[in-house]
């Protein structure tokens, strides 16, 4: 059902692994197979170039299913391989204060380093975040329960404390029907937890008779940027977040002030924003290059994996510096129980939300909260596996 557990090729097996991909996906043309063929041979010869073969992801072709029976929308996405986290090689400091003024290197270490990824698996994922409507029909066909309805609510936000920590606190009538601001069926459901997520997706296996889960974190971000290296998957500049992605803007800092407090990336005056206070309609923005919606913003979207902050720099444990380049992390998905999890289920959320500045809405960017967890910011979406 999930992808197999992380697995780590060193030395000279990136090359092969790429070779093998190619020949796997038989959807492209004979014409682009014989450009990414001596694409990759090139590469070989002069020495392993790894941004060599990146631009034949960009080319893939990403088709859209037929709506199953919840209208929900599917992309699907190639196998491939990308550069997953946050690359510092081609950074200098004044780069970091494109995204924040108080960024530094430190602020990115779960990030990093960055790494080659290797998606060996075609997959189907959701074009929006689960809808309110959506979860109301598993609600409404299994009478389930979430976990914050059964255990004392969601985090909310409650903007009249003056304490900015106390605006977001649990509290009893939070929960995914009231989340303390209006949401139609369209907008994207709130106040799920990561076990919330898995219910739905088992009913929704067994309705359709196909296989739905949380994407794992490596697919989320393939998928999200679309063979884009950059912040976002429109590029470098947070000035462009408001025509793709619902993050703290105006309209917040308008209805809330001082809750954007830490938003210092963009414009916040009356006038400037995505016009969307709380949570937007999913699919309200432009959709990425894959045709992808709210990614970046609106809604943390539960991933699979537990969480480790440092999973990406054991991936590069003992490999000395001049074989840094040939690592290379296939399907990699992190289920391992650490030290952290004795105190709970730590699981992966991604791509920010409508409470956080586009820095935080980065393409590389991870959290994480407690399985049992939920809140106003976080919801989820999902992948169908392919037959
Ligand atoms: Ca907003």
């Amino acid at each position: 059902m999930n992808p197999p557990p992380c697995t780590v090729r060193r030395g000279s097996g990136y090359g092969r692994e790429v070779a093998v991909l190619r020949t796997a996906t038989d959807h492209r043309s004979s014409a682009l197979k014989f450009v990414c063929c001596a694409i990759l041979v090139g590469a070989m010869l002069v020495g392993r170039s790894i941004s060599a073969v990146e631009p034949s992801t960009a080319e893939m072709h990403v088709r859209l299913t037929p709506a199953n029976s919840l209208e929900m929308v599917f992309a699907v996405i190639p196998a491939g391989d990308y550069l997953r986290g946050f690359d510092t090689a081609n950074r200098r400091e004044r780069d970091f204060d494109i995204i924040h003024q108080y960024s530094n290197k430190q602020n990115f270490k779960n990030e990093t380093p960055a790494h080659r990824t290797v998606i060996t698996q075609p997959f189907a994922l959701g074009v929006t975040e689960v809808t309110v409507g959506q979860f109301r029909a598993f609600v409404r066909a299994t009478g389930y329960q979430t976990d914050a309805e059964r255990n004392g609510g969601a985090l909310g936000c409650f903007p009249d404390e003056k304490n900015y920590v106390d605006r977001f606190r649990k509290a009893p009538e939070i929960t995914w029907k009231t989340p303390g601001f209006t949401q139609s069926d369209a907008h994207p459901v709130v106040c799920v937890s990561w076990n919330d997520a898995q219910e739905f997706c088992g009913w929704l296996s067994k309705k359709e008779r196909a296989t739905y889960r949380l994407p794992s974190e490596a697919e989320w971000e393939y998928a999200c940027r679309a063979a884009r290296s950059t912040w976002y998957s429109w590029g470098e500049s947070p000035d462009e977040a408001y025509r793709h992605a619902n993050v703290a803007d105006g309209a917040l800092e308008a209805a809330q002030p001082q809750t954007t407090q830490f938003q210092r990336a963009v414009r916040l005056g009356a006038d400037d924003g995505d016009g969307a206070v709380f949570t937007a309609k999913v699919a309200s923005f432009r959709p990425n290059p894959w045709g992808l919606y709210d990614l970046h913003g609106n809604a943390w979207e539960w991933c699979q994996d537990r969480w480790s902050a440092n999973v990406y720099e054991q991936y590069f444990t003992g490999v000395p510096r001049q074989e840094r380049a040939n690592v290379a992390v296939r399907d990699p998905l992190f289920v391992e129980e650490t030290d952290q999890h004795k105190y709970g289920d730590w699981r992966s959320m991604r791509g920010g939300a409508w409470t956080c500045a586009p820095a935080a809405v980065r393409a590389s960017i991870r959290t994480f909260a407690e399985a049992a967890d939920a809140s106003v910011y976080t919801g989820f979406r999902v992948v169908r596996e392919m037959p």
